[in-house]
């Protein structure tokens, strides 16, 4: 007789680095740690690896989505152990994950690169206004939904189409409002701009977080007709009547309801929840790090990169960039028993596309001061800098930045200021 009692085998693995998320921070750093020959397993469950800077180009109709991915397995690096599966818990003080098919993997060093999850469920009627596609209602933020975004755009005919910025840290604090340029231009183009209110809805305090670069946005706004409503959240969405409505943040429950036909939403965004609940997180959930050398405040052997990291800097990939050179360093001199001299400035980068071939390349730093690379103004519009975004920046990513080649364009920007930091 065959018994029908299976048992299930749990396994155990180590290795010197465990790095939990394999998507821009994860791979980069898997790239780096294995030219040291360390032994490095990446946890990551996607079998695909996604450039999200593209969704935004991929919404205007201007790139696919094919060009933004390719498989997990193509992009790490051959001499890592990648291990398809997800962090249940952490267990940081005996040095081992916990797994959700409930294996356990034990390790020396860990570094957490586990980005952020979108939370469609904070906004009352957006997943199935999402999955409808008849519905106007659309966003760039995720591989499942940023091909809708241009069809979306290419059906609409007249009336309100409205952009909003949610009421939490998002990555790419600037995409909100990139594909209110592009939707503007787009209506230009098609010779039906005077038939939509073009209005950016967005929870901030202010259109974007450094002075020089929001004065240019704001200019742009006044100039091209574009409505923008500072401190109102997005709560609700009526996809049958096509109305949505916002909270207005500084008047106690007000909130104000408008028609649309088309709506680009930026859902809200929060650390995954196995941070949340774990004792590596912050008040808010986030990786508690060090903002300059980017360990976590209380275990030495645990680091962080990227979004998911308490870093207050706005969360870019030009961010990751510029963190993986001092997380390398730092983890290096953690192994040595050294000190930790790197210290990451919170350099950040929005490529601000402001229409079909212009973009404002903002740069700064954790003061919120500019920190531009080219001996330009960077706060004009500029065709040049659109072509960097469109046709460099991703050759620069799938060549250099997975291959652990690219720290950011410090270096460059060292050069062309004559090898002296700029001073602001
Ligand atoms: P991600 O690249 O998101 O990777 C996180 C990984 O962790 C994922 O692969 C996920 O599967 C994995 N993971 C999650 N939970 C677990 C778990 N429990 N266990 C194991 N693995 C897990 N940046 C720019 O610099 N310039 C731009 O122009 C720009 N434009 C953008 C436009 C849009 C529309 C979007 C969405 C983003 C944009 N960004 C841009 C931001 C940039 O893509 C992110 O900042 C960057 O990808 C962050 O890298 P990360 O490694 O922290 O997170
Ligand atoms: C960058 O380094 C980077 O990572 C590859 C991005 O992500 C796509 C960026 O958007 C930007 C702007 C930078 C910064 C690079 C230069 C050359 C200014």
């Amino acid at each position: 007789m065959f018994s029908n009692i299976f048992t299930i085998r749990h396994f155990q693995q180590s290795c010197k680095v465990l790095i939990v998320g394999g998507g821009s921070g994860g791979c980069t750093m898997a790239a780096k740690l294995a030219k040291y020959g360390h032994n490095v397993i990446v946890l990551e469950p996607n079998d695909m690896h996604y450039y999200q800077p593209l969704f935004t180009l991929i919404g205007g109709g201007m790139k696919t989505l094919a060009q933004a991915c390719r498989p997990t397995k193509a992009v790490l690096p051959k001499r890592t152990i990648w291990i398809q599966d997800k962090v249940l818990n952490f267990h940081p003080e005996c040095n081992k994950v916990t797994t959700f098919r409930g294996d356990t993997i034990n390790y020396d060093f860990m570094l957490v690169a586990i980005g952020l999850q979108l939370k469609y469920d904070k906004i009352l009627g957006l997943k199935e206004g999402l999955k409808d596609k008849n519905s106007g209602i659309c966003t760039n933020y995720s591989s499942e939904y940023v091909e809708k975004t241009y069809k979306v755009i290419q059906n609409f005919n007249e009336g309100n189409a409205i952009f909003t910025f949610p009421n939490t840290p998002v990555k790419c604090p600037g995409a909100p409002q990139k594909i209110v340029y592009i939707f503007e231009d787009f209506l230009q183009k098609k010779g039906i701009r005077d038939k939509a209110n073009v209005i950016y809805k967005t929870s901030t305090p202010a259109i974007f977080g450094v002075k020089k670069y929001a004065n240019r946005l704001e200019y742009i706004c006044e100039t091209r007709n574009i409505i923008v409503d500072l401190r109102q959240n997005l709560i609700k969405i009526d996809s049958k009547k096509k109305e949505a409505t916002f909270e207005l943040l500084d008047q106690q429950n007000k909130t104000i309801t408008t028609e649309y036909s088309l709506l680009h939403v930026t859902p809200p965004m929060a650390p995954p929840d196995v941070l949340i609940k774990s004792i590596l997180g912050n008040e808010n959930g986030y990786l508690d790090v060090d903002p300059y050398t980017l360990r976590h405040k209380v275990y030495n052997n645990i680091f962080g990169i990227g979004d998911c990291t308490s870093c207050p800097t706005s969360k870019t990939l030009a961010a990751v960039a510029a963190q993986s050179k001092i997380v390398l360093k730092n983890m290096i001199n953690t192994m040595n028993g050294k000190e930790l001299i790197d210290k990451y400035d919170g350099y950040t980068s929005c490529p601000l596309i402001t229409g079909y071939n212009k973009c404002i390349l903002a740069e700064f730093n954790y003061k919120l001061e500019p920190l531009e690379t080219f001996p330009i103004d960077q706060g004009n519009e500029l065709r040049s800098m659109f072509k960097m975004k469109n046709n460099i920046l991703p050759f620069v990513y799938w060549n250099l930045m997975v291959n652990g080649y690219w720290n950011g364009p410090k270096s460059i920007r060292k050069i062309l200021h004559l090898g002296l930091e700029k001073k602001i």
